[in-house]
């Protein structure tokens, strides 16, 4: 997957796109992440991305000129959807990163997973100019309900999410089925080495090797997780016989 970012700060994703899954998922050419100063594409002799409101209030927005140029350089690199044709290959997402977007969650960031391409709009201060959202944003998305300085760290966020859902990121020993929030259920908890710490002790179950009761322990542990933490995730349809047997023991035990 092609990342292409539009952002005033491109220096704040070099470090990121070097570390850990990400890092390896760059060296291995499974993701590129390519940033774009939209400064660079403002056409007035001062490189000024951001100007006053009108209609006055706080704050400097950024401007359609150097936003809409940027936007246009980055698309042109791209086949135009009318000759992508049959073959299918079409123009990439413009995605705003926005307190007002469809806030991220894991459905959306496995769709997101399967583009080849997707180009990521930051806005700064106060934010963009309204007339770039309605020409050129197919999509905003937001991170949560409150309020940041920049649209980066939003975009960081997307793409870390984004990236380790994409085939071959992840290694087998950190397989990503059996995980939080994609069957809607919690993490159960983890343990490792030393098996006593501090005088504390991992749960003799895990020790035991007897596989099909470790994961039994390991499925009630999440029923209890998700109940007891976010119960408005418990999507009780989709329980089974076998769980609904595991959270009366826990009842029981309680
Ligand atoms: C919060 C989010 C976001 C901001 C979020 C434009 C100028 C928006 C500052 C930017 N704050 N962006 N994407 N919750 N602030 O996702």
């Amino acid at each position: 997957m092609i990342i292409e970012i539009l952002t005033l700060f491109p220096e704040m994703f070099e470090a990121f796109q070097t570390f850990s899954i990400l890092g390896r998922a760059v060296e291995k050419n499974l993701v590129s992440i390519q940033t774009h100063n939209i400064r660079d594409f403002a056409d007035n002799k001062h490189k000024q991305a951001d100007d006053y409101p009108y209609g006055g209030g706080a704050g400097m927005v950024l401007m359609p000129q150097p936003l809409s140029d940027s936007i246009k350089h980055v698309l042109s690199r791209y086949p135009k959807e009318e000759q992508a044709g049959e073959l299918g290959a079409k123009s990439p997402k413009v995605i705003y990163l926005s307190p007002q977007g469809k806030v991220l969650n894991q459905k959306l960031a496995l769709q997101l997973s399967k583009e080849p391409a997707l180009i990521l709009l930051c806005g700064h201060y106060e934010g963009i100019d309204q007339r770039v959202i309605d020409r050129y944003v197919d999509m905003e998305i937001s991170i949560g309900d409150y309020v940041l300085t920049g649209g980066e760290i939003p975009a960081m966020v997307l793409i870390d999410c984004i990236t380790r859902l994409i085939p071959g990121v992840l290694g087998s020993s950190e397989s990503i089925l059996e995980e939080s929030h994609s069957n809607s259920l919690l993490e159960y908890p983890h343990y490792t080495r030393p098996a006593v710490y501090d005088g504390d002790e991992v749960p003799q179950i895990l020790l035991s090797g007897n596989h099909k009761e470790i994961e039994r322990w390991r499925r009630q542990q999440s029923l209890r997780n998700t109940m007891q933490k976010r119960p408005d995730l418990l999507n009780k349809e989709v329980l089974t016989k076998e769980d609904w047997k595991l959270l009366k023991e826990l009842e029981d035990f309680f």
